[in-house]
């Protein structure tokens, strides 16, 4: 098999690094507490962001370098939360995984044009103002791919 992908064009300086996994958790305060007690890593960042109806927090070792990946804990603000919907049907766990990108306008161009489906026709507002949109799991293996550009 061949691994001469010059032929094509993908825009390898567009997709910086991992941002973040997500996990979806019932109770956001116990979540944050079992990795500082286990892993001795920190709440970096908390918000509440009410359109993608979730609370929040941002997880990482105490000295964290720009582009290492992060686990974001995301609890549900009210039952008809995406994150609610999720647990009830799959528990909780691994919901989401996330890319950072520099130009999400441009990476959403490119993968428009190879079939990929994005699931919001404009990015939304996400982490710290950041721009965010999410690859269909139909069209990423399975997996909710969230891509961000942040503010
Ligand atoms: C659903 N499916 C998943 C999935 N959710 N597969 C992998 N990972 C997930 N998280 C699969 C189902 O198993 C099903 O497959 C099919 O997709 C359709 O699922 P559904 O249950 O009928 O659809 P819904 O209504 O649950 O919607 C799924 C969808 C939704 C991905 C469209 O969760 C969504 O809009 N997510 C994007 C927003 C989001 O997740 N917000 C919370 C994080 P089968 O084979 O059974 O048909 S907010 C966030 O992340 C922000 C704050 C940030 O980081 O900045």
């Amino acid at each position: 098999m061949s691994n001469d992908i010059s032929a094509i064009d993908i825009p390898h300086e567009l997709v910086i690094c991992l941002d973040h996994v997500g996990i979806a958790v019932p109770d956001l305060d116990a979540a944050v507490e079992f990795y500082r007690s286990a892993f001795g890593w920190v709440n970096h960042h908390q918000e509440t962001n009410e359109e993608q109806g979730v609370t929040e927090a941002m997880i990482g070792p105490k000295h964290l370098k720009e582009t290492d990946g992060m686990i974001q804990l995301l609890a549900p603000l009210n039952e008809n939360s995406t994150i609610a919907k999720f647990i009830d049907k799959k528990g909780p766990g691994l919901q989401q995984m996330c890319l950072r990108t520099s130009d999400i306008e441009a990476l959403s161009k490119h993968l428009t044009e190879q079939g990929v489906r994005l699931l919001y026709p404009a990015p939304k507002v996400g982490t710290g103002g950041a721009k965010i949109n999410f690859v269909h799991p139909k069209d990423a293996g399975g997996v909710l791919l969230e891509l961000t550009q942040p503010a």
